[in-house]
């Protein structure tokens, strides 16, 4: 598109699209089961405007909030901006005034303090709220019902982090929502803040964690017993950030570390545990304990960070597709002194996970996500790190099963929702939206339903999308009960 640099950011599937809109009863090809009732909330980024500067990262793209309504076998679609402070600025302006990713030094300085969060990673729903997330702000509240932003959340005034994460967990027996937010006090600083709001959205807890390292924590998990706080290798040094230089830079000499305490302790009841120097780790499948002193936690890891720009401000210059990498189980024992722990792998590697909702830090038998197909041809060139999964794969962690779901050649597949079946011995249905290269960059994208237990079979329902469709982040499913009883107002 005009304008826009020439740079797997901004091209191909990552072709800015910028087109809010609302779309009534789609095409449905195939029959959509009728248990699937509710709403699939998408976070996808695409740029309002040019970037400043030529090499941006995808990462800094506008939020959008996009839904699709799935009632009686009928789908209503809708896509809107999060109407965040950066994007109320920059419509004004006509242009970009904020810089590089997650440096404030390269704004135009008519911005100066404007928040700069996108809300551009995953829709989060709570106690009846719908929020948009970014892992470097705080979340902006979004009706569910008309995706207008209704402004950015602080839990009526409570929080004080400064950032809160797009990977929350909200625990299937309680209710409550665990989260936490890293550089909470600010840019590069080294705090984490640790929360939990309960079943009725309100905040009862926050405390604050002095890390090892201003890193990378993008995701952690919560199981019956304990919170789990992975810190990667990927860091952020605020004299480059003051010099107008990159945020991050992957540092391959540099261990992880994995922090875990009680989920109701004391933040200074931390262990740390350090593993693999230079691995880096967005996702996690699902963490649990065995009701001891045990921890396991499923993730997938790769041997330097999968994002071009994270490595290339480090010097590291290697292609995508020759990073090798697995999904693991990593075994903590919090019975022995130390900071070892055990790494076995559970299956090929690959990134976007999703498990029932119900199994969230619980023991579990399967999990699906993305993959590359190694018969599935070169990948497109779209989503966060310029090259899209081809594959949906299921495992078994503890059997090593395997399935897959393959897609036509030269496609690419988004992150799903699961949605549980009313039969308990169904395991349910995964949606996602799919896109297929069709022409010199012309791509149609389709809504796909696939049976959960029979993923091999491909989509039991397809409905083929009437406009382009830039690739998502994350994804949440809300059930139609929930949403009937959203805070905000329908009209
Ligand atoms: C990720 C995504 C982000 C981000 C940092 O997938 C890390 C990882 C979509 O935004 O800002
Ligand atoms: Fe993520």
């Amino acid at each position: 598109m005009t304008g826009f640099p020439n740079t797997p950011d901004f091209t191909e599937l990552n072709t800015p699209v910028r087109i809010e809109l609302e779309v009534q009863n789609l095409p449905v090809e195939g029959e959509i089961p009728p248990e699937i009732n509710g709403a699939f909330f998408r976070a996808v980024p695409d740029p309002a405007h040019v970037p400043m500067v030529e090499n941006d990262t995808g990462l800094s793209a506008d939020g959008m909030v996009s839904r699709f309504l799935i009632e009686d076998g009928h789908v209503d679609y809708a896509i809107k901006y999060v109407k965040t402070a950066r994007y109320l600025a920059e419509q004004k302006a006509r242009k970009a005034l904020f810089g590089r990713y997650r440096n404030p030094f390269t704004d135009n300085p008519s911005v100066e303090g404007v928040d700069r969060t996108v809300s551009n990673t995953t829709p989060v729903w709570h106690a009846g709220r719908l929020f948009m997330t970014k892992e470097d702000g705080r979340a902006y509240e979004v009706n569910p019902h008309t995706l207008e932003t209704i402004g950015s959340w602080d839990y009526h005034g409570a929080l004080k982090s400064q950032t809160m994460t797009a990977h929350v967990r909200v625990d299937p027996d309680t209710g409550e929502m665990f989260f936490f937010g890293y550089e909470a006090g600010g840019l590069c600083s080294k705090e984490l803040a640790y929360c939990i709001a309960d079943k009725d959205g309100n905040l009862v807890s926050e405390q604050w964690y002095e890390l090892p390292y201003c890193g990378m924590m993008h995701d952690f998990a919560v199981t019956e017993k304990y919170a789990i706080f992975p810190l990667f290798p990927t860091t952020a040094d605020l004299e480059r950030i003051k010099a107008g230089g990159p945020h991050w830079a992957h540092d391959q000499d540099l261990e992880c570390w994995i922090g875990i305490m009680p989920r109701y302790g004391d933040v200074k009841s931390m262990r740390g545990f350090k593993g693999p120097k230079g691995v880096s780790v967005f996702h996690i499948l699902n963490a649990f304990d065995d009701g001891g002193d045990r921890v396991f936690l499923d993730l997938h890891a790769t041997e330097t960070n999968m994002f071009p720009f994270m490595r290339e401000a480090a010097g590291i210059h290697r292609d995508n597709s020759e990073i090798p990498g697995a999904t693991q189980r990593w075994t903590f024992d919090l019975s022995k002194d130390g900071e070892d722990f055990e790494i076995a792998d559970i299956g090929p590697p690959g990134d976007l996970p999703r498990i029932p909702d119900a199994l969230h830090g619980r023991p579990y038998t399967h999990g699906w996500y993305l993959s590359m197909n190694p018969e599935g041809g070169p990948p497109l060139t779209g989503g966060p790190v310029g090259t899209a999964f081809n594959a949906l794969l299921r495992i078994e962690p503890e059997t090593g099963r395997l399935d897959m779901m393959s897609l036509p050649f030269e496609s690419a597949i988004n992150e799903p929702v699961h949605i549980p079946a009313d039969d308990p011995e169904h395991e349910g249905w995964l949606v996602c939206v799919t896109d297929r290269k069709v022409g010199d960059n012309d791509y149609k994208s389709e809504l796909w339903v696939i049976d959960g237990g029979n993923i091999s079979a491909g989509p039991v329902a397809k409905v083929p999308m009437p406009c382009r469709m830039r690739p998502q982040v994350h994804g949440w499913w809300v059930p139609m009960d929930a949403l009937e009883k959203a805070h905000a107002a329908k009209d």
